[in-house]
């Protein structure tokens, strides 16, 4: 099983650990071919190498399109060593094995994530090192691939250990390796075709990721998990910068993104804004003149379950905020940035993350949404419907008031952040009751006002919060009971899809209560 290296063939865009690799494979007598920037780089160092073109007996060409697309180099690659035949054809054509293949790819993502134009980007497409990778894990009864500058040193250690040679076990996992890189980088080329294109049909997009991190577990301790980056790039907490705390679990990661992407709803410039989440579901979303104040009535909504809780701004964290968050436990904060004197007072709770984005994603974006079935995935565009575009219209005799108003659009807005079914009270720029994730839609709306009942409580307060609010609803209510617990709960104005077969029904009912009611005509289902 063991193969020893004599030949190995280096092609890198990112020249990172390039020269210590040569060296190191120079020391232990490897034959080093490269091709243009990377044969530079070697003999810039003082090793010997051979340009490929001098292997080939072809110049590069076509921009380098054309470089290592030649027999010589795939023959040295593909050749099954101990097959008489291949040995044959090596022979009658002077191919030389090739034993070792290191390559990493034109950078095309990094291309598009640098917002590139089109042609930049179509010529950082690699043909021939994606050809050369393929070649070398198919025949890694051989040859060994590495495309990752991590495994340089895997490579090195082994040979180290082994006379010089690679074992089989070590072949087999860079292959895999290899073609999963290869399947990720041509996903990326077929997603960013799909959006130049315009294209929000799944008709030409490929699906594929890059893993970027394994995680010490998944969802619960006995899941192995790992996270995968795909190509769209959008401020959260997949690209965000760790300031200081534990790495992150599965589960922080997602009620993180959850939290993110729900605060990302308010316009920074219009409020400063707070979300809580828990198990992905928000406890209490709110907004204010500062971030201070939108978390103290973001935490009001529901104190007991933002325990333990991850906490999203819309703006830079400041001092004031910080200082009033690391009062009760909290797992994660991610926030656009952080003031020099926040990370400071953040600093005191060791366990608390804190993770900066520099930025907020933008609701209205694009984006996929994928989820697993047996056997297979769903995909879909992700809920890019903002309730600012929606054509609203009232539908009951009484017409909102500008405070109902403002209170239902954000009512609707963290309902499309809410498990359905979704029942979201707010009042004064607040949510007060939220129910979430409930077989049924009564049973959602009795578990939000029963919720505002509880926090008023809490705060001394004599009546529930839920008197005077506002309630939204994820999807349309099919009966009038839902609509008639919600004004039970004292809510005075609703916003919903509208739609159902006894919209009429509906209607009626609100207009007998004295309600206000709005139709969407969206939906938000989020299950
Ligand atoms: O333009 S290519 O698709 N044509 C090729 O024949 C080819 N061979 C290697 N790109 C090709 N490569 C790529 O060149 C490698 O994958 C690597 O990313 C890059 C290294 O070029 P240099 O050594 O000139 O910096």
């Amino acid at each position: 099983d063991l193969r020893r290296v004599t030949r190995a063939l280096l092609s890198v865009s990112d020249k990172t650990g390039l020269v210590d690799l040569a060296r190191a494979l120079r020391d232990a007598g490897v034959e080093l071919v490269s091709t243009g920037g990377t044969s530079k780089a070697i003999a810039d160092a003082g090793l010997p190498v051979l340009d490929v073109s001098d292997l080939t007996g072809f110049p590069e060409m076509m921009d380098g399109r054309v470089k290592t697309l030649h027999p010589k180099v795939h023959g040295g690659l593909l050749a099954i060593r101990e097959n008489p035949e291949h040995e044959a054809a090596m022979l009658a054509h002077a191919i030389q094995p090739i034993d070792l293949l290191v390559v990493n790819l034109y950078p095309f993502e990094a291309t598009v994530a640098a917002g590139k134009g089109y042609e930049d980007c179509v010529e950082n497409i690699d043909i021939g090192g994606p050809a050369m990778i393929r070649a070398a894990a198919k025949n890694h009864g051989d040859v060994a691939v590495v495309v990752d500058a991590e495994d340089y040193a895997l490579v090195l250690g082994e040979m180290g250990a082994n006379g010089g040679a690679t074992t089989l076990a070590t072949r087999k996992r860079l292959a895999a390796k290899a073609y999963a890189r290869t399947a990720a980088y041509d996903a990326a080329i077929s997603n960013w075709f799909t959006r130049e294109l315009g294209e929000t049909s799944p008709t030409y997009r490929a699906v594929g990721g890059r893993l970027a991190e394994t995680m010490r577990y998944g969802e619960n301790p006995h899941q192995w998990a790992a996270f995968y980056r795909t190509p769209e790039s959008r401020p959260g907490v997949a690209t965000a910068r760790q300031v200081q705390g534990k790495t992150l679990s599965f589960n922080n990661i997602n009620d993180t993104d959850a939290a993110f992407e729900c605060v990302a709803e308010f316009d920074p410039a219009r409020s400063a804004a707070v979300a809580i989440i828990k198990h992905a579901n928000p406890c209490g979303v709110a907004e204010g003149a500062t971030l201070a104040e939108a978390y103290r009535k973001a935490l009001a909504c529901d104190p007991v379950s933002a325990f333990g809780g991850i906490v999203a701004l819309n703006r830079r964290l400041d001092a004031e905020a910080a200082k009033a968050i690391v009062e009760i436990f909290t797992e994660v904060i991610i926030a656009p940035e952080a003031d020099e004197d926040a990370i400071a007072l953040v600093a005191a709770k060791k366990n608390l993350r804190l993770l900066v984005t520099g930025g907020l994603p933008n609701p209205r974006a694009e984006g996929l949404s994928m989820r697993t079935v047996a056997g297979g995935f769903l995909m879909q565009a992700r809920d890019n419907a903002v309730v600012d575009d929606m054509a609203l219209k009232v539908v009951t005799k009484r017409q909102p008031t500008d405070a109902e108003m403002r209170d239902m659009l954000f009512a609707f807005r963290v309902a499309k952040h809410v498990k359905s079914n979704a029942i979201v009270y707010v009042k004064d720029g607040a949510t007060v009751g939220v129910g979430a994730g409930q077989m049924s839609r009564v049973d959602s709306s009795r578990i939000a006002a029963w919720k505002a009942a509880e926090a008023a409580k809490a705060a001394g307060l004599p009546e529930t919060l839920a008197k005077g609010s506002v309630v939204a609803s994820d999807a349309f209510f099919p009966f009038a009971d839902g609509l008639l617990a919600a004004a039970e709960a004292g809510a005075t104005a609703v916003i919903q899809p509208g739609g159902s077969m006894r919209d009429d029904d509906v209607i009626k009912a609100a207009d007998e209560a004295g309600l206000a009611m709005v139709f969407t005509g969206y939906r938000h289902f989020r299950h």
